[in-house]
């Protein structure tokens, strides 16, 4: 088989940089992207946070509260609430930039992609290192964001290696370094190892991934079960065959509906609406496909746009759900309405698939 020559792609700090594109006076300060929870408060946590907040301790998932405590010196610290339709938004139009010219696109993430560039670039990885910085620029001018590259044969390498220097990294792994770029490295760094598995390790003494190489297959295997013990055996010697696989992000679907006549009143729109999420939901059914974000659409009478989402704290599939939240997001939308309605939409982002996607990082 030729070798590949496949890109991992991660933005920075993703929701924070994000705030610090419309806002750049933030770019000095210490930013906290924050999910408040319904109690009010301080209460919730932190999403991400800018490097400047990361110097203080400052990581996904700890309590707002600590965050707050941590960066008590810092009197310019900001906490944003999260804004995730900016976020999908700017992604998209990063997507954009990244998926011209390339052989097969993978979209993983807001903020993350696979690409293969093996025929683009001529399997030449000096022209595949070219190719990236472009990229690089491109999304720096246009979007206004930073983010860190891997370049390697295969997915897992080059996830490795993306998060090997952050932000604005470039990391490439050629064929022949990937030992010595591996082995040095914590195995930590291998998706899907994380504290539990870590701690499991550092009990028998194993801490690189040059250390692990000391564990047989049959070892492994014993220990976690095949399926694990076979992708870290492999992992630690970067095998991995998995396919980039083509997946556009904007993963969404709507339905529109001309209403029998123009209107304004709820209890007529709210049966349009029940009507148009059994629609939406047969479809996403059929793809066997969860949602997390719900939204609905007016096109008024003078044909002005109007619409409004909301993001769910799960993912799920269920038909009540996605009526409950689209009457919700009606009778907001329908407060201080002054002039009628000519169609209706409903709207569900955010999808997923319902069971196991497979993926590098769910072998755990
Ligand atoms: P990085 O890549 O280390 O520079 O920083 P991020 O913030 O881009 O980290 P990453 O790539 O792991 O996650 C991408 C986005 O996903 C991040 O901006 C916010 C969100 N996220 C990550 N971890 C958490 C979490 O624990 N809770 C919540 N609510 N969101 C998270
Ligand atoms: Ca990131
Ligand atoms: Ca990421």
């Amino acid at each position: 088989m030729e070798t590949r020559i496949v890109f991992h792609i991660d933005f920075d700090y993703f929701y924070a940089q994000c705030e610090e594109a419309r806002s750049p006076e933030l770019k000095t300060k210490p930013v906290c992207v924050c999910v408040f929870s319904d109690r009010g408060g301080d209460s919730g946590a932190i999403a991400t946070a800018n490097y400047t907040a990361r110097k203080y301790g400052v990581k996904s998932g700890i309590p707002i509260a600590f965050a707050k405590k941590r960066l008590e010196e810092r009197k310019d610290a900001v906490f944003l609430p999260v804004d995730f339709e900016y976020y999908t938004e700017m992604s998209e139009k990063a997507m954009e930039v990244m998926k011209k010219d390339v052989d097969v696109f993978e979209y993983v993430g807001r903020d993350e992609a696979y690409l293969d560039v093996t025929k683009r670039v001529e399997g030449d990885f000096i022209k595949a290192s070219h190719l990236a910085q472009q990229i690089k620029n491109s999304i720096r001018d246009k979007i206004k964001l930073s983010c860190s590259v891997g370049i390697s044969q295969n997915k897992l390498i080059s996830k490795i290696a993306s998060n090997y220097q952050k932000p604005d990294g470039l990391t490439i792994v050629t064929p022949e370094k990937v030992e010595e770029f591996l082995e040095q490295l914590k195995i930590r760094t291998i998706p899907g190892i994380g504290g539990k598995t870590e701690k499991i390790f550092l009990e028998m003494k194993i801490e690189t991934i040059q250390d692990l190489k000391k564990l047989d297959v049959f070892t492994l295997n014993n220990k976690f079960g095949r399926k694990s013990g076979t992708y870290m055996y492999n992992a630690a010697r970067g095998i991995d065959n998995e396919p980039v696989k083509e997946k556009e992000g904007r993963v969404q679907y709507s339905k529109i509906m001309t209403l029998k006549k123009d209107s304004k009143d709820y209890s007529f729109l709210s049966e349009s609406i029940k009507e148009l999420c059994v629609e939406v939901h047969d479809v996403i059914k059929k793809n066997n496909q969860m949602f997390k974000s719900v939204g609905i659409h007016f096109v008024q009478s003078d044909l002005s746009n109007k619409s409004k989402s909301r993001m769910l704290k799960n993912p799920t599939a269920d038909l009540q759900e996605l009526q409950k939240n689209a009457e919700t997001l009606l009778v907001e939308a329908l407060e201080n309405q002054t002039i009628t309605i000519r169609r209706l939409g409903v709207k569900v982002a955010e999808l997923s698939e319902i069971k196991g996607q497979r993926d590098i990082t769910n072998y755990f």
